[in-house]
């Protein structure tokens, strides 16, 4: 079991200024911010991050809405890192996810759902190295 994930906090989230409380949050739950950058991404570069969801129906509004505005990418450490922050973020849809879960504290809608966290061990590494050079994440 990895002790890495890797997160976004989504335009939605940084628009309507929870990056901040979102963060807190993150580090009171006991995660260490290990690299984090501001960004925008690009059509291409949302087209090809969520490429695994090519074909289901609302890939094109997901890569619109994930270049809409500015976003934050980070490495994040803990023990059990991906099991836990999926647990701390809550549902996809944060109308179903868990009281006091980021998202169903600041989510609106199952598309703007104010932050990603990685599925498997697999995954954070994947999308860790999308966004972090081997130096930015040492
Ligand atoms: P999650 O792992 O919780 O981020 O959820 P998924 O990997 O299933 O979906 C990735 C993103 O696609 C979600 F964060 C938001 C978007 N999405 C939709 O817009 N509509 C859906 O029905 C499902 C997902």
């Amino acid at each position: 079991m990895s002790n890495r994930t890797f997160t976004m906090i989504k335009p939605d989230a940084v628009a309507n200024g929870h990056s901040g409380k979102i963060l807190d949050h993150i580090i009171q739950a006991g995660f260490k911010v290990v690299a984090m950058k501001y960004t925008k991404l690009t059509k291409e570069q949302a087209g090809a991050f969520y490429a695994v969801h090519k074909e289901r129906p609302f890939y094109g509004e997901l890569v619109d809405f994930m270049t809409s505005g500015p976003i934050y990418a980070a490495i994040l450490e803990k023990d059990n890192a991906v099991t836990d922050f999926r647990d701390l973020i809550g549902a996809t849809n944060p109308q179903e996810a868990a009281e006091g879960t980021i998202r169903n504290l600041y989510a609106k809608s199952i598309d703007a759902n104010a932050i990603h966290g990685s599925d498997s061990d697999e995954n954070a590494a994947i999308e860790g190295n999308f966004f972090f050079s081997f130096f930015e994440r040492f």
